[in-house]
């Protein structure tokens, strides 16, 4: 059988005429015992009157800002059994400015309902260890003085947040639940903006100069802005390298032969062109590696389209301009675009439309040295070429060494896109091409 108590504010020791700041519960509500029903708060102290015992609460009996003391009645409650509470408890987690805050039970839940059966319960004497308290590091002596009722400063610890970085919003300032949640919100916000990976532990800082003379510059604008990206693709996608030599002795003689007559009309004929033309018949061969994939990695988004990325060296660092419909093109037409396209890069002419787009990269680095390396993907794309200087090798015919002009390429590839196995084929059929000159401009 139920019975209707009337619930009173407590024993609140030398405290008369108290505001109310918080009224936690409402008519319907399920309270347990010792659920918290309503905030006081005096100039010293702030403390939560909580109920007496399990049931329903019936009827509130005052509202925010009004002022109460020992006997005022608060509400009227259903009891869920007939036995009233022999005497009445004394009000929880009183907050003297100063005091060590009251520790939230270990179990709180983020969504739970204010006066629910999960709501903050009692002052447990178990700090809690770990979980949501990883939001961040709290100051305790700032988080002590906080403008903040005990059920706000329960939940704010249970969640790890500092309540001295957290704005009040309520009357002088205090902080409310409202607050304490905003403030976790827009820190998960700020976390999931950063890229994967950023959990690794940083690099801790050097003072260099206890070593010696050192001089700070700035990075250059296009380091500053290729930096995160380079990082991202870097720390997001499994890449793997697969090395390779393509046989360019035939192709060499012939590109000469343009490259004379393209000087004389004030262009350059260089193996780019070649390569470009070559890695596009491959992609059409293996469209695998002229894709993307889907954001949440169940699809790959085939690409019928073959336009290529090519890595230029600039005073101001790398770019990565992107030359269309490479299927489309002649080695002509190829030459004389990369020439136009890289001195506008150099010149920091490129507008940002040119560097979108991109199917697959090429880095090459061949007219600088080198016998390999390992080039980021340039994502979304799955690929990327990496060409090193050609050098005259000797290589066994079956019967004798023979010198052959020898291009090294190195295909870095996104492993959750192309296999091993695809990867050694692609790579292959390029070679292929390269060394059969007749091939790529079919
Ligand atoms: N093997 C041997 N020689 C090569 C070669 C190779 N793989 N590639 C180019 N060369 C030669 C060229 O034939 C030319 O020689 P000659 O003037 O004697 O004929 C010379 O090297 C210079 O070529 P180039 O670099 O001007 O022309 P390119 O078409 O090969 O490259 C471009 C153009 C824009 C890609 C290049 O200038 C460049 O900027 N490369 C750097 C890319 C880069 O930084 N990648 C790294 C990315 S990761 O940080």
């Amino acid at each position: 059988m139920s019975q209707t108590i009337d619930v009173k504010v407590p024993d609140i020791g030398d405290f008369s005429e108290v505001e109310i700041i918080e009224v936690l519960v409402a008519p319907g509500d399920l309270v347990h015992e010792d659920d918290p029903l309503i905030s006081l708060e005096s100039d010293k102290a702030s403390m939560e009157v909580p109920a007496t015992q399990t049931g329903t609460i019936k009827e509130i009996k005052v509202a925010v800002g009004d002022r109460v003391s020992e006997g005022s009645l608060i509400l009227v409650l259903e009891a869920a059994d007939a036995q009233p509470p022999v005497a009445p408890p004394s009000p929880e987690g009183v907050q003297e400015a100063d005091a060590e805050p009251p520790q939230p039970k270990p179990d709180q839940d983020l969504d739970a309902p204010r006066a629910g059966p999960a709501a903050a319960g009692p002052a447990a004497d178990m700090p809690r260890a770990n979980g949501a308290g990883a939001l961040a590091r709290v100051n305790e002596s700032g988080f002590a003085k906080a403008h903040a009722g005990p059920s706000v400063r329960a939940f704010a610890r249970d969640l790890g947040a500092d309540l001295t970085k957290i704005r009040g919003t309520g009357p002088k300032g205090r902080i409310l639940r409202e607050d304490v949640l905003g403030f976790v919100k827009g820190v998960l916000s700020k976390v999931s903006e950063l890229p994967e990976g950023t959990g690794i532990p940083p690099i801790p800082e050097v003072d260099f100069s206890q070593f010696g003379e050192i001089e700070e510059v700035d990075l250059p604008r296009i380091k500053k802005l290729s930096g995160p990206f380079l990082h991202r693709a870097w720390l997001n996608i499994p890449h793997v390298t697969h090395n390779d030599e393509a046989d360019i002795t035939a192709l060499d003689p012939f590109r000469k032969e343009l490259d004379t007559k393209a000087k004389a009309e004030g262009y350059r004929v260089t193996l780019l062109a070649f390569i470009m033309k070559a890695v596009t018949a491959a992609l059409i061969e293996f469209p695998d590696l002229n894709a993307s994939l889907s954001g949440d990695g169940t699809k790959l988004i085939l690409k019928k389209y073959f336009h290529i990325g090519i890595a230029v060296d600039t005073p101001g660092g790398l770019v990565v301009p992107v030359v269309r419909n490479v299927d489309q093109k002649g080695i002509v037409a190829l030459s004389k675009e990369l020439g136009e396209v890289s001195a506008r890069a150099r010149d920091g002419k490129l507008g940002l439309k040119e560097m979108q787009g991109g199917c697959f990269s090429i880095s090459s680095l061949g007219g600088l040295g080198g016998t390999g390396f390992t080039p980021i993907i340039n994502a979304p794309e799955v690929a990327i070429l990496g060409v090193s200087r050609a050098k005259i090798k000797p290589q066994w015919s079956g019967e004798a060494f023979e010198p052959k002009l020898m291009l090294p390429l190195s295909l870095s590839y996104d492993h959750r896109v192309v296999d091993g196995a695809a990867a050694a084929r692609f790579t292959t059929h390029l070679c292929g091409l390269l060394a059969d000159a007749r091939r790529i401009l079919l």
